[in-house]
């Protein structure tokens, strides 16, 4: 990521989403795709995938020539698949995204270790991929889990859930934590715990009221931006001013 950044002179996470269309369509959701990433690739350094392509497109008929279109134009492939099943299911689902060509993948930490995410990081370490784990998600409801007040299962002391989180990717490996843009309160705790030791990716900038550099200003390495491009009259001029007005932050 740190070297796509560089090169692409961008900190820019593509969420590569588009509005729900009938499947009978799902060919025209792979052109746009397709198209935008055509457009915009000089202003980002990295795309996020999620269900938004991989239910229409299927892993390998469609979503795999995405991926090879994004690592042919230098570009980090994330895999938004928000793993957060038993152990033994982790790793299939990371196996065959990895498969498919992806760099990273998005897991939930509230799963766990053991029988948890334990597997998903000796795959993700023998394959030389990362795991990106959520930290603190943007949306409003997230104060209901990310944000409870919880007692530490290790030191038996009471802590925020988030906080937690955070200090389980640093023990954990991980290559990267979640927080949302619309807390930029939290992405300065969350950077004040992992340093620069693990980075922070930002998504709810514009569509979802966060902002973009206040989130980086707190802390943020790299936002993760879906409508505000995707949904642009031209998201190449979209993707570049916002590239722009980031630049030095
Ligand atoms: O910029 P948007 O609002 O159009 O899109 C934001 C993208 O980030 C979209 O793909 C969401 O699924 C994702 N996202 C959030 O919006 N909030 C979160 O807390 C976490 C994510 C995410 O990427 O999780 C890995």
């Amino acid at each position: 990521m740190q070297e796509a950044a560089k090169s692409k002179d961008s900190k820019i996470v593509l969420a590569l989403d588009f509005p729900y269309e009938s499947p009978n369509n799902r060919q025209n959701v792979l052109s746009k795709a397709q198209k935008i990433l055509k457009a915009v690739h000089p202003y980002i350094c990295a795309v996020k995938i999620n269900h938004h392509l991989v239910l229409p497109l299927g892993t390998f008929d469609g979503v795999q020539q995405l991926v090879e279109q994004i690592r042919g134009q230098g570009l980090i492939a994330i895999m938004d698949a928000k793993v957060n099943d038993i152990g033994a299911t982790n790793q299939m689902i990371a196996e065959y995204y990895y498969s498919a060509g992806f760099d990273t993948i998005i897991a939930n930490p509230f799963v766990g270790w053991d029988e948890g995410l334990k597997p998903l990081f000796e795959v993700s370490m023998r394959l030389n991929r990362g795991v990106i784990l959520l930290c603190y998600m943007s949306h409003k409801g997230a104060s209901e889990g990310y944000g409870q007040t919880i007692i530490d299962s290790e030191t038996g002391e009471k802590t925020l859930q988030y906080v937690s989180f955070a200090k389980k990717a640093l023990k954990w490996g991980a290559d990267g934590v979640v927080v949302g843009a619309t807390y930029p309160k939290k992405i300065k705790e969350i950077k004040h715990i992992l340093g620069q030791k693990v980075a922070i990716y930002s998504p709810g900038v514009g569509a979802q009221g966060g902002d973009a550099e206040t989130a980086l200003k707190a802390g943020a390495d790299y936002l993760i931006v879906g409508r505000e491009i995707t949904m642009a009259v031209d998201p190449a001029k979209a993707s570049s001013q916002l590239c722009d007005s980031i630049k030095g932050l």
